[in-house]
């Protein structure tokens, strides 16, 4: 099959792009990639995305959207899989995606918390669901064993987060799972995460993050 031109529609911080970025540097297809703003969504993206969010994959002249389906249509066209062959374990690598997206909704929730209460509430929700992960996790580098896969990717993106919350200051969430914690390792080593963002990823979040007004906004210099 020969690669059709593809277009990924992104945004610096979006850590669903992130998802597809990563597969596609996984898997070394070449593609263009088009950052817009989502608070000033240009007339040609309302018009191609269904849901008005990002990552849209232009394929030729078709549009997927949805990171899931994105990623999993760059796993297929290419050789090699990022997710494993056994229906049970494929199925289960795909429910810790889903997961993964529950715990971007609590780092949303973590950052966006106004007073000292939520904000602890909150932190202490995302300690619980790693928790879940560190009972969840395999002996090897990686999600399942020592091959990096599509799950690998989605927690890339998360655990990207809190090497910007390290900065404002120390919240422990990993203080009771260290294989949570040596995996986020793993992880930050990797090629494909490092280069799933621009440079600039940091400051533009930390900026992101201040303009919050939120109790976590308070505590960045
Ligand atoms: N379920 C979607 C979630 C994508 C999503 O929430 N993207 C956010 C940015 S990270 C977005 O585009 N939001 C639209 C907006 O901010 O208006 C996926 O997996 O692709």
């Amino acid at each position: 099959m020969s690669m059709p031109k593809l277009e990924l529609i992104s945004h610096h911080l979006c850590p669903y792009v992130q998802r597809a970025v990563i597969t596609l540097l996984e898997k070394e297809i070449p593609h263009e990639r088009t950052y817009i703003d989502l608070s000033n969504k240009p007339d040609w993206f309302r018009e191609i995305s269904p849901l008005g969010k990002v990552p849209l994959l232009k394929v030729n002249e078709e549009v997927l959207f949805e990171s899931a389906v994105i990623c999993e249509y760059l796993d297929e066209i290419t050789p090699g899989s990022l997710h494993p062959n056994d229906p049970l374990q494929k199925a289960k690598h795909r429910s810790w995606i889903e997961f993964g997206s529950s715990i971007l909704n609590g780092i949303a929730g973590f950052y966006n918390a106004l007073d000292q209460d939520t904000f602890e509430q909150k932190r202490g929700e995302l300690m619980q669901k790693f928790t879940w992960i560190e009972q969840n996790l395999g002996n090897g580098a990686y999600f399942a064993d020592e091959r990096f896969s599509l799950v690998d990717a989605v927690y890339g993106a998360i655990f990207r987060y809190f090497d910007v919350f390290d900065k404002i200051a120390d919240f422990s969430v990993f203080a009771n799972t260290p294989k949570v914690r040596d995996w986020r390792q793993s992880l930050q080593a990797r090629s494909s995460i490092q280069h799933a963002v621009t440079e600039d990823y940091s400051e533009r979040l930390l900026t992101f993050l201040k303009q919050r007004n939120a109790y976590l906004s308070a505590m960045i210099l």
